[in-house]
């Protein structure tokens, strides 16, 4: 079995004072640096999006942020503007140990299209790319951290878990949104899909 650990999302506007600051976000940094000395292979990803993204409820007139709206490939919740390409919103966490990642997967370019999680955007169907940098690596098997649990985690485990990879998101070591219950229904849908809940 090889295994690789992701680290999903550890950017300053996840974190405490950043735009769509995830509560406890910046506390997991220490115990996910010393997590990646265990491990050979580390992807890092980072949500990369260019202004005016669609997923911005700045770019819907009358809508405020954490309201949805429909798209082509379903309905999609409306953040702040977060993590614009080259902000300091975007960056890593200056307390995140970056060296030690093999690849920093970007996602989140297409401004038509959100992408929460680490292998398909939000249509479900346009690949990152991801899966094949792993297989070709012979990887089988993921550890998943970072945030937020109940987005960019949840549909990164839940998309690995289709792909037939082993997946353990390391609960202790996320920190969710939780919007109108969203971390709750995250997790029913990973315990079903097979992902182990640590
Ligand atoms: C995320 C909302 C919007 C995440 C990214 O990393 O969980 N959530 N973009
Ligand atoms: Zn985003």
């Amino acid at each position: 079995m090889t295994h690789a650990l992701i680290v999903i999302d550890m950017q300053n506007d996840f974190c405490p004072g950043g735009a769509l600051a995830v509560a406890g976000g910046d506390v997991i940094v220490p115990g996910i640096n010393a997590l990646m000395r265990e491990f050979d292979i580390v992807v890092l990803t980072q949500d990369w999006h260019p202004l005016g993204h669609s997923s911005f409820a700045s770019s819907h007139p009358g809508k405020a942020p954490f309201e949805t709206t429909d798209m082509p490939y379903g309905t999609q919740v409306l953040w702040p503007d977060h993590c614009v390409q080259g902000s300091h919103g975007a960056a890593f966490h200056p307390g995140l140990e970056t060296d030690p990642a093999m690849l920093i997967q970007r996602k989140g370019m297409n401004p038509d299209l959100d992408s929460y999680s680490a292998f398909f955007e939000n249509d479900q169907s346009t690949p990152t790319g991801l899966e094949g940098w792993l297989r070709t690596r012979g990887i089988d098997s993921l550890t998943l951290v970072g945030l937020a649990t109940d987005f960019c985690v949840a549909w990164s485990a839940l998309d690995a878990a289709r792909l037939g990879f082993g997946v353990t998101v390391r609960r202790d070591l996320c920190r969710a949104i939780d919007l109108d219950g969203s971390l709750a229904v995250a997790e029913t849908q990973m315990t079903h899909a097979g992902v182990t809940l640590a």
